[in-house]
């Protein structure tokens, strides 16, 4: 499929190091597609569900020790261990390859190797980048398929060129302690093996569209972020774009596909969907920042998904979509997860591929990290820009995390240096993406701790830089907390389709049309400025609750700060010691 000897040679050499029986390349065709698709059912790796019901989708549960990113077995493996910085694991390359060459040693043999040409952004545009992902597994070959641009069409727009990602994935035994998640940012490379699990194995995903682009992004002058990018579409038919970086879990899919409450619905309002986990961002033409989504499907959350909460998402799921660690409704060969309705079925598997009845067991039906692969283009409110790799130019970003207190429902930045400030404190709690304990609260800087391939004081640096290029063009920037908690441990904000009143003051800040008041953090709406029209039990009396800046918990906030700080040593940008500084100033 290709004459470019930099693949041609790269592959040789794994194909002898890994010994498969034979090497199939992806060449993005339905016939092919549809063959593998056979082959995983024959074998048990997938189940074809109800064709009716949910036509052209699949069931596939991973081994239970493998249902998770695993943080603590990811490694940056640059030269110099100083390049990872205090968020990453670090290993030496030389002892990295020679590790990872050992196990992935002829771990292929009675197996096939596939070779999956991939391209992140659509095929041709400026902002894409092309890899090639080597696995034995038909699940990660059908994923790729639907989360990025796969086959022939994307060697043929790399021609000879020898920048590409190289990655390598490679099953083994699925042995947890032999699991390794490994990049070499200065190799462009990318090696992960004894696991199946999404994040770890859809290479183009975290281990390139975030880890490896962070690193290019760095170098080359542009972003890679874990953000959703969405439009909000006003009544007289203006779009405004907003990119936003949550972490894992903590609502990027939810907010990128909101259904507009029912009041802005009847006045014309739409939102429009660009993307819901990854935005790569860079300064155009005209100096404003464009932000293209280089993925082309998306691996959301299931639990909680529901024709409330989300119904475009739930809708995107229903034709040529593959669930992962759900439960299996036997009765009509559907799925189900706890969330999706109040109906569990009875006669079910759960994701563990147990016997289960939704109605008297107390174990959960599907993982809280179950997923769902669907194609973008199923997304009722897709955007037209999604495919034209031109990019949407960016008036708004938003951080957010899962802040249980302290942190209002919104604020706006003071500038953009005071912004970047505001994404380098973020914390959240943790949640069941990665494995590990849910529910901690950890610092994670603009939701990219576990995604950053590099050392994240230079990753700052990068972001006060971007800053002064983009000058009086820059987006402004802006905090939100959706997660707030009343005394009996509930949301006080009503969130998904709400968030929009929120949304709606943001623009209104972009365009100088709204007061806010001034306060130690930012700037905070005044309560009567967000849109409270046609919210059942809730109140502007309430809503202040939730906007109200407590200088005692945020000094205590600050000295957190400063400890966690102090782990970026003299990596930690002046300004940004600086920006502490005023705020403990402001908070006296
Ligand atoms: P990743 O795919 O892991 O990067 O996650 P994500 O950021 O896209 O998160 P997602 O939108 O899938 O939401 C994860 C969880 O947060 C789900 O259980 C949602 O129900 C919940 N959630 C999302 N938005 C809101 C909100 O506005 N309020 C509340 N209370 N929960 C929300
Ligand atoms: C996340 O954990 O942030 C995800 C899912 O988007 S994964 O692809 O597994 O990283
Ligand atoms: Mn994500």
């Amino acid at each position: 499929m290709t004459s470019n000897t930099s693949v041609l040679n790269w592959i040789e050499n794994m194909k002898t190091l890994v010994n498969p029986d034979q090497v199939v390349w992806i060449d993005g065709s339905e016939e092919q597609l549809e063959a593998l698709r056979k082959e995983a059912c024959s074998t048990g790796e997938m189940i074809k569900l109800n064709e009716e019901k949910l036509p052209g989708c699949y069931l596939h549960r991973t081994a239970v020790n493998d249902v998770a990113r695993v943080e603590g077995r990811t490694f940056i493996c640059s030269k110099k261990e100083e390049d990872a910085g205090p968020t990453n694991n670090w290993m030496d390359p030389e002892k990295a390859y020679k590790m990872l060459f050992d196990i992935a040693k002829g771990s292929y043999a009675g197996r096939t190797m596939y070779v999956i040409p991939y391209s992140m952004g659509p095929v041709g545009s400026p902002f894409s980048k092309v890899g090639i992902e080597l696995t034995d597994s038909i699940y990660v070959v059908l994923n790729m398929a639907i989360m990025t641009r796969v086959g022939k069409a994307v060697l043929e727009s790399l021609g000879d060129s020898e920048d590409w990602v190289r990655g390598l994935h490679c099953k083994c035994q699925i042995d947890e302690e032999k699991r390794y998640i490994c990049h070499f940012p200065e190799d462009n490379t990318i090696i992960s093996v004894n696991s199946g699990y999404g994040g770890n194995v859809l290479l183009g995903k975290k281990c390139f569209a975030l880890r490896i682009a962070s690193f290019l992004g760095k170098n080359e002058g542009w972003m890679a972020e874990h953000m959703l990018i969405l439009g909000v579409e006003n009544p007289q038919g203006e779009v405004k774009y907003i990119s936003a970086a949550f972490p894992s879990a903590c609502g990027k899919t939810n907010l990128a596909m909101l259904i507009p409450p029912e009041g802005y619905r009847e006045k014309g309002y739409k939102v429009w969907t660009v993307g819901d986990d990854i935005a790569w961002m860079r300064i155009g033409p005209d100096g404003r920042l464009w932000a293209i989504n280089p993925e082309n499907g998306f691996f959301g959350v299931a639990p909680g998904t529901n024709e409330k909460s989300n119904p475009n998402a739930l809708y995107t799921t229903q034709k040529g979509t593959i669930f992962t660690n759900v439960a299996h409704n036997l009765d009509d060969n559907t799925v189900w997860w706890e969330g999706l309705d109040k109906n569990p079925p009875e006669n079910a598997v759960d994701w563990k591929g147990n016997p289960w009845n939704g109605k008297t067991s107390d174990v959960k039906g599907a993982h809280p990290n179950s997923r769902f692969t669907a194609p973008a283009k199923n997304c009722p409110c897709i955007s037209e820009e999604f495919d034209k790799g031109t990019g949407v130019p960016i008036s708004a970003i938003v951080f957010g995390g899962r802040r249980a207190q302290t942190t209002p429902l919104v604020y706006q930045s003071r500038d953009w240096n005071n912004g970047v400030f505001v994404g380098s404190i973020m914390a959240s709690e943790t949640t069941a993406a990665a494995t590990g304990a849910v529910g901690v609260l950890r610092h994670d800087p603009m939701a990219m701790k576990p995604f950053c391939g590099y050392h994240m004081g230079d990753y700052f640096q990068h972001w006060i830089e971007m800053g002064q290029k983009l000058g009086d063009k820059a987006p402004k920037i802006f905090n939100v907390n959706w997660f707030r908690l009343d005394e009996e441990g509930h949301f006080i904000w009503p969130g998904f389709g709400d968030n929009l009143r929120v949304l709606e003051w943001i623009l209104k800040r972009c365009e100088g049309s709204v007061d806010a008041q001034e306060t130690p953090i930012g700037y905070v709406p005044y309560a009567e400025d967000i849109n409270l029209e046609g919210l059942k039990d809730f109140d502007v009396e309430t809503l202040k609750t939730i906007l109200e800046i407590k200088n005692d918990e945020w000094s205590k906030e600050a000295e957190e700060i400063t400890e966690f700080y102090k782990t970026f040593g003299d990596k930690l940008p002046a300004e940004l010691q600086a920006q502490l500084a005023s705020l403990k100033e402001r908070l006296q």
